[in-house]
């Protein structure tokens, strides 16, 4: 069987990719990581066949749909999440294939009423999700969250698992990666065999967390598996591109850095930050965001457009108002010129101070 642990470093999700004879499923895949997913996929030669989700996010939005447009992989989740849009709606103990390999559906309600822990065939690996984080576990305060549910969901459904089954989580926070079940009954803070229901129902109420930045168009968006409002472009052949949720194409410095010479930067910042600490790319135009579009018939429609600008909002704006205007291939620098610098990539004016 083939294993990997993926990570998304904005939201510290876990996706997971199994194979089993070239067919292959991912677990909890996360939209801007679509085009690594994909790109993983097929370099070890697999045929995604589902994505599975453990639940409905609040602080990301999964790539099941990106996915399927992509590798027509189906999606399925659980039915009591209340998600629209699926191939397959799972009910308890449902097994998923792949391969010669089988998942089992375990119910584990509490972080939210759809959580599904996925539990391999030969109970040596379990993917649990928010159900049971690493000596943690998902909050309960949101989405029909409620702390007695989830503690009985993790000592019936993961805690009966075998000691030595390895545990993987759908976030960590701290970089700990897979724990196992053996080492949660002793150790885990909340959720240890020692500890009563009560305590942990206290603990939870009072965990006093601000809520997931992203919660307000994660939620609506995983409730539809993905899907966006509008429909991203088709992948762009000039340069590595990501496409963000946010709906703008993005290049990274380093590769920008590699071949500046290549496309026309545009630096939508105004003229005194232009020529001020931060300085602009080597060969950069100035076209302030406010006159962008009055002048945009200075640019070159054939050649490539980067826009920059401080920190890569203002110049995420521009790309919108070049795509108006009939530019096919823009796309914002990623961090826009405090990255750049950050990176120490070469400058034209501007200061080390
Ligand atoms: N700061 C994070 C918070 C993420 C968060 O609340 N995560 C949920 C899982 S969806 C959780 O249960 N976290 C548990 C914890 O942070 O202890 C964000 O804004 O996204
Ligand atoms: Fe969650």
């Amino acid at each position: 069987m083939i294993f990997r642990q993926l990570f998304d470093p904005q939201s510290s999700t876990y996706t997971y990719l199994l194979a089993d004879s070239r067919e292959a499923l991912l677990i909890d895949p996360v939209f801007e990581q679509a085009r690594r997913d994909v790109a993983l996929v097929e370099e070890l030669g697999l045929k995604l066949a589902w994505t599975l989700e453990t639940h409905v996010h609040a602080d990301h939005v999964t790539g099941a749909w990106l996915l399927r447009e992509r590798l027509k992989s189906r999606i399925a989740l659980s039915k009591e999440s209340g998600a629209e849009g699926a191939d397959r709606f799972l009910v308890p103990g449902e097994k998923i294939s792949f391969g010669k390999r089988v998942l089992e559906a375990r119910p584990t309600p509490g972080h939210t009423n759809g959580c599904m822990t996925y539990v391999l065939d030969d109970r040596s690996m379990a993917f649990t999700g928010d159900a049971l984080l690493i000596r943690g576990c998902g909050r309960t305060d949101f989405q029909q969250g409620d702390a007695h549910s989830l503690f009985r969901s993790v000592r019936d459904q993961v805690f009966s698992l075998p000691d030595a089954c390895l545990l993987y989580p759908g976030h960590d926070y701290r970089g700990l990666t897979a724990t196992s079940v053996g080492e949660e009954k002793l150790y885990n803070p909340r959720l240890a065999e020692s500890i009563g229901e009560e305590d942990f129902v206290g603990y939870m109420t009072h965990l006093g967390l601000p809520h997931p930045k992203q919660m307000e168009h994660a939620v609506p968006a995983n409730l539809h598996c993905g899907k966006p409002k509008v429909a991203p472009r088709e992948e762009a052949d000039w340069a590595p591109l990501t496409y963000t949720f946010a709906g703008i194409w993005e290049v990274q410095p380093a590769w920008l850095e590699e071949h500046l010479r290549e496309v026309q930067i545009v630096d939508v910042r105004e003229p005194d930050e232009f020529n001020g600490v931060l300085g602009h790319l080597p060969g950069a135009r100035l076209l302030p965001l406010g006159s962008l579009a009055e002048k945009q018939g200075t640019l070159e429609k054939e050649r490539p457009v980067v826009v920059v600008c401080r920190s890569g909002a203002r110049s995420a704006q521009a790309t919108v108002i070049l795509g108006k205007a009939g530019f096919q291939r823009v796309a914002n620098l990623s961090g826009g010129m405090l990255r750049w610098r950050a990176q120490r990539l070469a400058v034209e004016g501007g200061s080390d101070a």
